[in-house]
């Protein structure tokens, strides 16, 4: 039977919505053409959604930690053990003896009924979200500017905007779908401000590739500008703010002139100036920040000095003009609208006395947390240190994401009820748990997400919940009801819909326009109407229409209903790079992986692209520092180490290394870049300073490397390797392949094979075993100057029911004749690989269009494009702007 269903892309925050048809478990899944967000399209991590909806890798029953491993139990054990465990905990040690830890990949419906129970029921605000290591800065920012958490911004906004500045965003990659509105206007003034050459910045009209950290220099410098030259907007700046002379006088303290501005920023002043010039000259500005504005120790004056250039100017509020927040995760937003953060309450609400009441009013409830709760960082401190003796996971895997991750592994061995639920069995998070409660996931689950420009779109369900899963709200209902039975009735419902309308209700209570989030006009949907809801913004009063715009009036959610212009302060990073640590070490996205990776990671046209946690360094650093491209690194730092491949290239500064966030203990365990992250956060609002950490580098020096391959349906234990082997872990369509390197014996990597080539003299080392016909290993090493065959041959063999004799003949050859490599997957979605469309610009291929007409690269999502357009420049040889022509200041 095939089922269809409009729901939403569960990745990032452009809220994308998809047409799902399930066959079976054999999912398809297209861009809706009627969603608001995508009108269509999708990118390549949407598009692959089909392929990581099997059961590979799921748990589907609820399980608990025992001396032999983690065993199988009932829902009605483990509910019962992690209620009662709570209780006790509480009765013996208080409220805040507890936390819950949770994520931007809840629903609504689920983020609702957990800050319910912890807020309003257990009586702590230990409750914060992995929304604190993304999205923080981003409120406290807002909250400062506008009194509330409100993103000014739409969608159409970008591409109505003349001028288009992206602020520690790399939108090509991170937003694709955003991305994509733009290409209708190539008249488009567009600014990168970014330490890295990204493909967003590639594209870019101006990029301006700023030392790190410099980014409140450089808005402030724009405002001291705007005021110097008369470029305000005096009419919006009397009616409309509050605060300027304080503004103005702080910005007279340093010294504005754009020599000095660009000086400290690492830039050319005529760069500067003309960013500075298109700003003024432009009416129609829109300026998205993100991660590099965020994940900052002054990631809330990074978003106010921002904010404020456009309050001064007038740009907010107007049609393609907006300083626009954008959010990571697919439910950010609606996270925030629920007050999941440890210092909100709910529904926009802080902790003040009045705000207190009215919620304990609405939800009836026993208690209420009479006090902010803590922060992420401070969190899993308070469990490392004991504080905190029980903590309740879900939907986020902080063993990977959190800074200094080692202390978190510490913090979590240390503790003494370590509750995980998840959708998949094995994840660094999920193998500290004592208790492992399965979760519905995408395509099974059901409720509502709200996206980047506030707009509330249903998650559908299309399956019947596989296995033991239970929906997220449900979970956290049963334990609910079964930590006091006397809240059962404030966790009795019967549904998704009876959540949200609840929460719909909570945002519209007592509200009379004090608060601009008021769902009012979703109060009371039937099961039948949520099911039908279309896509909604917010605010959505009783009495009024969906918004189309917030502060279009000029009115803003504070008690005058003006903006206020906070001074952001220029401050270097909260760690300053030292003798032992000179570099400044960055960490990001890549396009095609979910950050932890426990989904992309199942899907192979997703692993082609980036294959490997590597490390970029300019090439004048590898240089002095003897480092290869292509091997093996080591990065310091005072918290941890990391073992990368090296990339050298002049898309970093000097001085600067970047590295991806993903990659885990599952799949690189020596690559976990947040082992090496510093704790430091934003004094205001909480987040880690993820961009930033002093570190240092060396080459590993590794003598041999090799690879394993072995069958993807293989249900053997896994390979086991040597203690200090280099190795990750990559899955292929038929194989996943290993690969592996090492400073001292080379790993044997035992198993019995078929055939063996080995030549002691030069160590070389060659092994496959065959078993019925059938491809089942594959293992080369060879000294580390001898070079490996390419791999895609080898991994299709694993394809392959019956070897041919010509194939069985080649394997330890490692090539077939005629046969050759794909390379790196640049068009994820039509699987088109860096070697045949570099063969097609040799054969002609001038455009991006040609290109994509010879292999269809590039004609399905689009997100490939820039990359596209960067190999035919290498052909040309006219690589980007060299950096000498930008002077380094480190
Ligand atoms: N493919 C993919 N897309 C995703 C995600 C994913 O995991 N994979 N995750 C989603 C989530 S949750 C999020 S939060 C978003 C994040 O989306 P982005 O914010 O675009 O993501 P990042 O790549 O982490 O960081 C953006 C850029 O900030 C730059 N940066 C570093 N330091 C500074 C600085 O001091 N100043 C400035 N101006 N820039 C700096 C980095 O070099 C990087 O290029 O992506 C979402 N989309
Ligand atoms: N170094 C570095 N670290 C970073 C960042 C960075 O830029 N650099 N960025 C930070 C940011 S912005 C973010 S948002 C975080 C993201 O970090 P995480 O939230 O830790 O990353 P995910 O891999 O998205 O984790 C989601 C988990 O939830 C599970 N899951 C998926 N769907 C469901 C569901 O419906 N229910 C339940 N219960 N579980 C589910 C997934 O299997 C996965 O284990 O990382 C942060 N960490
Ligand atoms: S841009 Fe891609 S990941 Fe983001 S919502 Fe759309 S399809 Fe999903
Ligand atoms: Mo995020």
């Amino acid at each position: 039977m095939t089922t269809t269903q409009s729901s939403t892309c569960p990745y990032c925050g452009v809220g994308c919505g998809v047409e799902a048809t399930l066959d079976g478990r054999q999912m398809t899944v297209r861009g809706d053409g009627a969603h608001p967000a995508n009108q269509g399209r999708l990118c390549s991590k949407g598009t692959a959604l089909g392929n990581t909806f099997g059961l590979e890798g799921r748990l589907l029953s609820p399980r608990r930690r025992t001396p032999q491993g983690f065993a199988e139990t009932t829902w009605e054990a483990a509910l019962t053990e992690v209620a009662g465990r709570f209780r006790d905990i509480i009765a013996e040690h208080g409220p805040d003896a507890v936390a819950f830890y949770v994520s931007g990949q809840l629903l609504t419906e689920d983020y609702y009924a957990v800050n319910k129970l912890a807020k309003g029921y257990i009586g702590t605000a230990n409750i914060d979200t992995n929304s604190r290591l993304c999205m923080s800065s981003a409120v406290a920012a807002h909250k400062l500017a506008f009194g509330a958490d409100l993103v000014p911004g739409v969608y159409d906004d970008l591409s109505e905007a003349d001028l288009l500045v992206f602020s520690g965003h790399n939108a090509a990659w991170t937003h694709p779908v955003l991305y994509r509105r733009i290409e209708a206007r190539p008249d488009q003034f567009r600014v990168c401000i970014d330490p890295r050459r990204t493909d967003t910045a590639k594209a870019a009209n101006l990029h301006l590739m700023i030392r790190p950290q410099t980014d409140v220099r450089l808005w402030n410098g724009l405002c001291a500008h705007l005021i110097a030259r008369d470029a305000l907007d005096h009419d919006f700046v009397d009616q409309h703010t509050h605060g300027f002379s304080r503004l103005m006088a702080a910005l007279s303290t340093d010294d504005q002139s754009l020599e000095a501005v660009a000086a400290d920023c690492g830039i050319s002043s005529v760069d500067l100036k003309t960013f500075y010039d298109a700003f003024l000259q432009t009416d129609k500005v829109v300026s998205l920040f993100s991660m590099g504005s965020n994940q900052s120790s002054q990631g809330v004056h990074k978003g106010l000095s921002l904010i404020n250039a456009h309050l001064l100017s007038g740009k907010i509020g107007k049609s393609g003009a907006a300083p626009f927040s954008i959010t990571g995760q697919p439910n950010a937003m609606g996270g925030r609208e629920v007050g999941g953060l440890a210092n909100m309450l709910a529904a926009h609400m802080d902790f003040d006395d009045a705000s207190k009441a009215l919620v304990q009013r609405y939800w009836g409830s026993p208690t209420l947390a009479p006090k902010p709760g803590l922060k992420a960082v401070d969190m899993f401190e308070a469990v490392r240190t004991g504080k905190i003796k029980a903590i309740w996971i879900m939907a986020t895997n902080p063993m990977v994401s959190m800074p200094d991750a080692n202390r978190i592994h510490e913090a979590l061995s240390k503790c003494e009820l370590v509750v995980v639920s998840d959708v998949m069995a094995r994840t660094d998070t999920m193998d500290m748990a004592h208790i492992q409660l399965p979760a519905a996931a995408w395509g099974e689950k059901d409720g509502t997400v709200t996206n980047s420009e506030r707009v509330i779109s249903r998650q559908r369900n299309l399956t019947r919940l596989p296995g033991d899963v239970r929906a997220d709200w449900a979970i956290i209902a049963e334990v609910a009801r079964r930590m006091n039975p006397d809240w059962a009735q404030a966790f009795d419902w019967a549904g998704p819909h009876e959540v949200f309308a609840e929460h719909a209700g909570l945002t519209a209570f007592e509200n009379n326009g004090q608060r601009f989030l008021d769902l009012g006009g979703l109060v009371g949907m039937t099961r039948a109407q949520y099911n039908a809801l279309m896509p909604v913004r917010w605010p959505f009063p009783a009495d009024g229409l969906p918004a189309t715009r917030l502060f279009a009036d000029g009115c803003f959610n504070t008690p005058n209903g003006r903006a206020r212009l906070v001074p952001p302060v220029v401050r270097g990073p909260a760690q300053q790079p030292t003798p032992d640590f000179p570099f400044s070490f960055n960490s990001c996205r890549v396009r095609d992986h979910w950050h932890t990776m426990t989904r992309t990671a199942l899907a192979p046209e997703l692993n082609r692209h980036i294959t490997e946690p590597t490390l970029d360094i300019h090439p004048k650093d590898a240089r002095r520092l003897g480092i290869r491209d292509g091997r093996l690194v080591v990065v310091t730092t005072v918290q941890g180490e990391a073992i990368y491949k090296a990339r050298v290239t002049d898309d970093v500064r000097v001085g600067n290394l970047h590295a991806p966030m993903h990659w885990t203990q599952q799949f690189a365990p020596y690559g976990r870049s947040n082992g090496l992250i510093n704790p430091a956060v934003d004094p205001l609002s909480g987040q880690p300073e993820f961009k930033h950490t002093p570190a240092q580098v060396r080459a590993f020096g590794e003598l041999w490397h090799g690879f394993l391959m072995v069958p993807r349906d293989f249900d053997g234990a896994p390979p086991v390797f040597a203690p200090d082997t280099v190795w990750r872990r990559t899955a292929y369509a038929h194989a996943e392949g290993y690969e592996i390197a090492g400073t001292g014996t080379p790993d044997s990597a035992d198993f019995d094979a078929t055939a063996t080539l080995e030549d002691p003299a030069t160590g070389i080392r060659r092994q496959v075993r065959i078993e019925n016909g059938r491809l089942t290993r594959v293992l080369f090493i060879a000294p580390i100057h001898k070079n490996l065959p390419p791999r895609d041959w080898l991994l299709d063999c694993f394809g392959e029911a019956e070897l041919s004799a010509p194939q069985r003949a080649a394997l330890l050859i490692g090539r077939m004749p005629g046969v050759s490599d794909k390379g790196r997957t640049i068009c994820a979605c039509n699987s088109v690989g860096e070697n045949a469309i570099m063969a097609c610009i040799d054969d002609g291929a001038a455009t991006v269009e040609a290109i994509g007409e010879a292999t269809r690269a590039g004609t399905a999502c689009g997100s490939c494009k820039g990359e596209l357009k960067q190999c035919l420049l290498r052909r040309e040889g006219s690589h980007v702007a060299p950096i000498e022509a930008q002077p380094i200041i480190i």
